[in-house]
């Protein structure tokens, strides 16, 4: 394992059409194949969002588990439900997801203006999904907005104490408007915050839009993990639209190398992440 990156890509998220990003996955054939493609060149995990027979987000159970099994029978990915779902998704619905009992699932530390909406995540509801995981055996990995949150994961780990598996892993998404800003200096202000957290705590860091190089570069020189895909990132360079989630992940995997950590092969993922 040594001091590899975990590369996660998050390929579709609930945000983007795929009007105006044909390249979207967005059927189940589309996702297995961009989560072969992307496993092929360096990734180890996968933040799943899915889409219905309209192309929009949903939070479908029957959806959620004939993709779970399909991205396990096909690929050695670790594969991450995602709990956040789309602004306009209840509770109860984001909450339901954990009954697919996915490997990994995503587990915001808090409500955030999330462009024109707002992403809510009440702290009763945070815990409810902790412990539900704790319960299931699913690794969550707490997604961080703002630098407050970092601390809401804190009060969560006093509280109700560690997720089952007893690795924390957290994901900084940095540059969403409503959040914090994606620059070395916010990711040297979360690694400070970090370290009120257990020692051996991972991170990935996630830019969106034009942060996605600074945060990246930042994340790699502080040890931290990558996650790129097409939730995060529709430009690829000014002027130029992303072409695929693969593209994305080549990059990532390219810039892990440059810095002399390479991407981890899921075997190695799953032991710093403490799964099986
Ligand atoms: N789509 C965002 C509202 C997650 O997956 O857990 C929430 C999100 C976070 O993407
Ligand atoms: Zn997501």
């Amino acid at each position: 394992m040594g001091n590899g990156t975990l590369i996660t890509v998050a390929p579709t998220g609930a945000e983007t059409s795929k009007q105006d990003a044909p390249a979207l996955p967005v059927t189940l054939d589309e996702l297995l194949t961009t989560a072969k493609e992307c496993a092929a060149l360096g990734a180890a995990m996968i933040h799943v969002h899915i889409r219905d027979e309209r192309a929009e987000p949903t939070l479908d159970l029957g959806r959620l588990r004939e993709t779970v099994a399909a991205l396990r029978a096909e690929t050695d990915l670790i594969v991450q439900l995602s709990t956040g779902g789309a602004v306009t998704d209840p509770e109860a619905a984001r909450r339901a997801v954990l009954e697919v009992r996915p490997e990994s699932a995503s587990l915001t530390m808090g409500t955030v203006n999330f462009g024109d909406g707002v992403f809510l995540n009440r702290w009763d509801f945070i815990v409810d999904l902790h412990t539900g995981m704790q319960e299931r055996g699913i690794l969550p990995e707490y997604e961080i907005f703002d630098l407050g949150q970092l601390t809401t994961l804190r009060r969560l780990l006093e509280k109700h104490g560690l997720p089952a598996g007893g690795h924390v892993h957290l994901d900084l998404v940095m540059g969403v408007p409503g959040g914090m800003a994606g620059t070395t200096e916010t990711v040297a202000a979360c690694l400070a915050a970090m370290r009120d957290l257990p020692e051996d705590t991972t991170f990935s860091a996630t830019g969106i839009g034009r942060a996605t190089i600074p945060v990246m570069l930042a994340a790699l020189s502080a040890g931290g993990h990558l996650r790129v895909g097409m939730e995060d990132t529709l430009t690829y360079a000014p002027h130029r639209p992303v072409d695929s989630n693969m593209q994305l992940v080549a990059r990532a995997v390219g810039f892990a190398q440059l810095a002399q950590r390479p991407p981890l092969l899921t075997k190695a993922a799953r032991e710093l992440l403490g799964l099986d």
